[in-house]
């Protein structure tokens, strides 16, 4: 395909979890201690983190990484000081940037996890809030041009209701469809390049999250007009918790042209909560890696290992473990993929079920230039359609014979 294994899978360690994940469930407290912490989530303390991260993944051999603004560098007492902490991290990530030639695949803002965000960011029905969200935003903004980011994600943490009596959804919609279009204007002003994203999530911590999944979050862009400047980071969990597959959201992101960037860990369906476990399961990875192949690759996202690092995993060989052992199952996701396209079976099955829509009243339906009274005339001449017709509810066994 003239590409290489890299530039197909644009692999990304994410901040969040494998440099400052202590192993906290929402049943118990953080398990996991690591000797280049200290108890003062200070700059200092940030920077020390900063360059082991760095040096895992040169080590790694990961070309690209992922933050939110608060993973990278402490909040401060206000603003002006997380700002301040934040410059100097930058800083810092810029010159190891540089040095290891990793690049930020995507960064993002925190907005979820400070109390004042209990209500939501850019949906939160205090408009302080909205206002303060919007603050961040432009800072995550300059920090992201700053620092190269191929992408900019927006993932609404909070943004959703828990009740529908004490909500107006459409005022919070069009709230958080004002901000997207305020950040595309800042973005236009400082002339930030990166992808803008929405990663969907149907739930938790709000009973219900406006992003559900990768159709809502379409319906809402082409509502407000968005949908040519923002496209979908799908993330497997999240997919499961909505009662999809992991695969449902890719496709039909892609489909529409949305599918922007993969956040890549393996969804449980044995818990109800995002557990974001390291990805292993080869058949969902070929089945991503197929969609990934037909659109062409993924570029500018890629793959962001956003998985948790488990409570029990207190050594960083484990963490070394975990990252490699999820390459390898996206690699040979890819490798089935490519036989399983190669072969050609999916795209003469594809050819054969729909072959009705190259003739006839098919065609014309295709083309959407058919009416009822066509679509009457061609019944009655052709008589009652059979019901057999399409079915091969076990075509999908053949998936076995790849991965
Ligand atoms: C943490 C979430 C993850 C998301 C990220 C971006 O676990 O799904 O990609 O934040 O805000």
């Amino acid at each position: 395909h003239g590409k290489t294994m890299e530039e197909w899978c644009r692999f990304s360690v994410c901040y969040w979890h494998t440099f400052r994940g202590v192993g906290l469930d929402p049943f118990g407290a953080g398990t996991i201690e690591r000797e280049w912490e200290d108890e003062s989530d200070s700059v200092e303390n940030a920077k020390r983190r900063m360059r082991v991260a760095f040096e895992f993944m040169a080590k790694l051999g990961v070309k690209y990484y992922c933050f939110h603004d608060r993973d990278i560098a402490p909040e401060g007492k206000d603003l002006a000081e997380s700002n301040r902490n934040l410059d100097a991290l930058v800083d810092l990530a810029a010159q190891l940037q540089k040095e290891t030639g990793i690049k930020l695949l995507w960064a993002t803002c925190n907005l979820f996890s400070h109390p004042r965000y209990m209500n939501g960011a850019s949906t939160n029905p205090d408009a302080h809030v909205v206002a303060y969200a919007a603050a961040a935003l432009k800072k995550g903004l300059e920090v992201a041009h700053k620092l190269g980011a191929e992408n900019y994600v927006f993932w609404g943490g909070r943004e959703g209701y828990n009740s529908l009596l004490n909500t107006d959804v459409l005022a919070e919609l069009t709230h958080m469809a004002n901000f997207f279009k305020m950040a595309l204007a800042y973005k236009k002003k400082i002339g930030f390049t990166g992808q803008f994203l929405i990663e969907p999530k149907p739930k938790e911590p709000t009973k219900h999250q406006y992003d559900y999944d990768a159709m809502t979050v379409i319906a809402f862009l082409k509502n407000f007009g968005l949908e040519k400047d923002f496209k979908i980071n799908v993330e497997p969990n999240h997919t499961t918790l909505a009662g999809h597959c992991y695969e449902h959201d890719i496709v039909m992101a892609s489909a529409f042209g949305m599918l922007g960037s993969i956040d890549s860990n393996t969804g449980s369906p044995d818990l109800g909560w995002d557990t974001d476990q390291f990805p292993m399961d080869t058949k969902a990875c070929t089945m991503v890696m197929k969609t990934v192949l037909e659109q062409g690759g993924i570029q500018p996202g890629g793959l962001n290992f956003d998985a948790k690092v488990r409570r029990e995993s207190t050594e960083v060989s484990d963490m070394f473990i975990a990252h490699i052992g999820a390459m390898d199952a996206f690699a040979r996701g890819l490798k089935n993929a490519a036989r399983l396209i190669e072969d050609g079976i999916i795209k003469k099955n594809l050819e054969a079920r729909y072959k009705s829509f190259s003739v006839d009243i098919g065609a014309k339906i295709k083309a959407g230039s058919a009416t009822l009274e066509e679509c009457e005339a061609f019944i009655l001449k052709n008589g009652e359609p059979k019901k057999t017709s399409g079915k091969q509810e076990h075509f999908e066994s053949m998936l076995n014979h790849y991965v």
